[in-house]
């Protein structure tokens, strides 16, 4: 995995001190430990495909036994913290996850420290499979920064803090919020526009083009990290943080609707995404998930913090034949024409 940019970074910064004072000195990458930790993969509806899941008041039931699974987290600060390179994490609900000896202890989904391990590792997940398709290595990185994510009492199932877009707060209405890897992945879709426009969303189309875009990410990044899922719908966002507020198959938004603009617009970011997200789900059937992807984030550096649906089409287009070309442009427009985007 490139992790060159920060290095640079931290190179940059102490070449700038050694031009001042004392000869130069690379300072040592702090955050090259990994510990092993156990997670849900994205979650447990999407693993095993039982609609009939429910939060059960957080209780770790038999049921969930075959869901859990053993991953290594990686860009760790080696304090025995979930600190490092992409993310910290903070909980106001229960004592920090603590690591021993390179483990994290098997914490399931009863512990609020599971929470924290699955934050941990989900946002270093999404941030290593941007990089995977080569932002920060051949591309310019996209939100290379260590965030705060917070478990936290309050907060339902967007729980985003909107006055700082750069950090994450993931509730516990419901299924907690933290048990869904696509639930944590869309927040940190969030960050990822923050980081690369900042202030990003602030009008209705806008704001609809993040929770679309976090939609997508979520799905992409749970694809990526699990393979295709087979027992629920790939278009299907938060299989299990829906079960406690959506009618099965259980999926807080979908990728694949049918809603047209401007038709479809009712004013409300999350119901109007799904206009947007329906486009970048086309643009990834035509083109694959590494092209789509890639010039999905690659335009989004020129959007506008208050862009409109057809100037970000516009600007993703472009982006599309710098990369990929005249006939990955047509498909893209093809995607924004569908929509009645453009
Ligand atoms: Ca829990
Ligand atoms: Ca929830
Ligand atoms: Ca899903
Ligand atoms: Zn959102």
């Amino acid at each position: 995995m490139p992790r060159t940019p920060l290095v640079i970074m931290s190179l940059t910064g102490a070449l700038t001190l050694a031009a001042a004072a004392a000869p130069a000195v690379a300072a040592a990458d702090p955050y090259t430990a990994t510990a092993t930790g156990t997670v849900f993969a994205p979650n447990p509806v999407q693993q095993l495909g039982l609609q009939t899941l429910t939060d059960a008041k957080d209780a770790d039931l038999p049921v969930f036994a075959p869901a859990y699974r053993t991953v290594t987290l990686t860009d760790l600060d080696g304090s025995g913290t979930l600190t490092g390179r992409y993310v910290r994490v903070k909980s106001g609900t229960g004592a920090a996850a603590r690591a021993t000896g390179g483990a994290f202890p098997a914490y399931h989904r009863d512990a609020d420290q599971f929470e924290q391990v699955m934050g941990y590792y989900w946002v270093t997940a999404a941030q290593r499979y941007i990089q995977s398709l080569g932002f920060g290595g051949s591309l310019r990185p996209v939100n290379q920064r260590q965030i705060e994510l917070r478990i936290d009492q309050y907060g339902g199932d967007n729980s985003f803090f909107r006055d700082d877009k750069a950090n994450i707060s993931l509730g516990k209405g419901g299924v907690d919020d933290g048990e869904d890897a696509e639930v944590i992945v869309h927040e940190y879709g969030h960050s990822v526009q923050d980081g690369q426009v900042p202030g990003f969303g602030t009008t209705a189309e806008s704001g609809a083009i993040g929770e679309a875009f976090g939609d997508y990410l979520a799905v992409a990044v749970s694809s990526w990290a699990t393979g295709t899922p087979t027992r629920t719908d790939e278009a299907c966002v938060a299989d299990w943080d829906s079960t406690s507020y959506t009618n099965a198959p259980h999926c807080l938004r979908r990728l694949d609707g049918d809603k047209h603009y401007p038709q479809d617009v009712v004013g409300e970011v999350h119901a109007d995404g799904e206009i947007w997200s329906r486009a970048l789900w086309d643009i990834r059937t035509a083109l694959g998930d590494r092209r789509a992807s890639t010039l999905i984030i690659e335009a989004q550096f020129a959007f506008a913090p208050d862009t409109t649906f057809a100037a970000a089409a516009q600007a993703t287009v472009a982006a599309a034949r710098r990369l990929y070309g005249s006939a990955a442009a047509g498909a893209v427009t093809t995607a924004f024409t569908a929509r009645g985007i453009l």
